[in-house]
């Protein structure tokens, strides 16, 4: 059985994946503007994460220079096969959307690449982001889910990352 409105979900992801890389993140930025103060870290599914997890990729990216800040996020949207894309590959959804959340949460405080002052989306961004405004919390959060869950890479079997 499926849920009413669980076509509109997956399509909003979609559509999302299919805009250009820059895009999508100045896209996932101006959503986090939209939202970021109804998103909290107690939230139902707070258990099934691993905070430390997603500190950790984080507080490695924090580490770097912008520009490869930059390269980073870029690489997890093309799916690119590198060692944090490895690791990002081996976080839960909900573990990824919390790496975003604490990416987007950098930018507010500095620490990770800003957006330019004068960015404008495009009208296809545009549009996305008002029907995801349009969806319900829940939603929304799939909808996220779904977006971020396959960036990265495939982690590698074994021990080996
Ligand atoms: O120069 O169950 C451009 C938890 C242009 C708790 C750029 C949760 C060129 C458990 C590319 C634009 C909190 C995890 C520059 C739930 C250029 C739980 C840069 C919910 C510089 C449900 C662009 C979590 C950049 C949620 C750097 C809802 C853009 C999390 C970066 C939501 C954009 C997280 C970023 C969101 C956007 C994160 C990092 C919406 C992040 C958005």
């Amino acid at each position: 059985m499926t849920f009413a409105g669980d076509d509109t979900v997956k399509q909003q992801a979609q559509a999302f994946q299919n805009l250009e890389v820059d895009e999508q993140l100045a896209l996932f930025w101006f959503i986090y503007t939209e939202m970021g103060k109804s998103i909290t870290p107690a939230a139902p599914g707070a258990s099934t994460v691993s905070t430390s997890v997603a500190e950790s990729l984080f507080e490695q990216v924090k580490g770097m220079s912008h520009e490869e800040q930059l390269q980073v996020q870029r690489d997890l949207i093309n799916r690119a096969d590198t060692l944090i894309g490895r690791e990002y590959g081996s976080m839960s959804a909900t573990t990824k959307l919390l790496f975003w959340y604490l990416l987007s949460q950098g930018m507010d405080n500095g620490t990770i690449i800003p957006m330019p002052a004068d960015y404008k989306l495009s009208s296809q961004a545009e549009d996305l982001l008002n029907h995801i405004k349009a969806l319900d919390f829940a939603q929304q959060i799939t909808t996220f889910r779904d977006y971020v869950e396959p960036m990265g890479a495939e982690p590698k079997a074994g021990a080996e990352i």
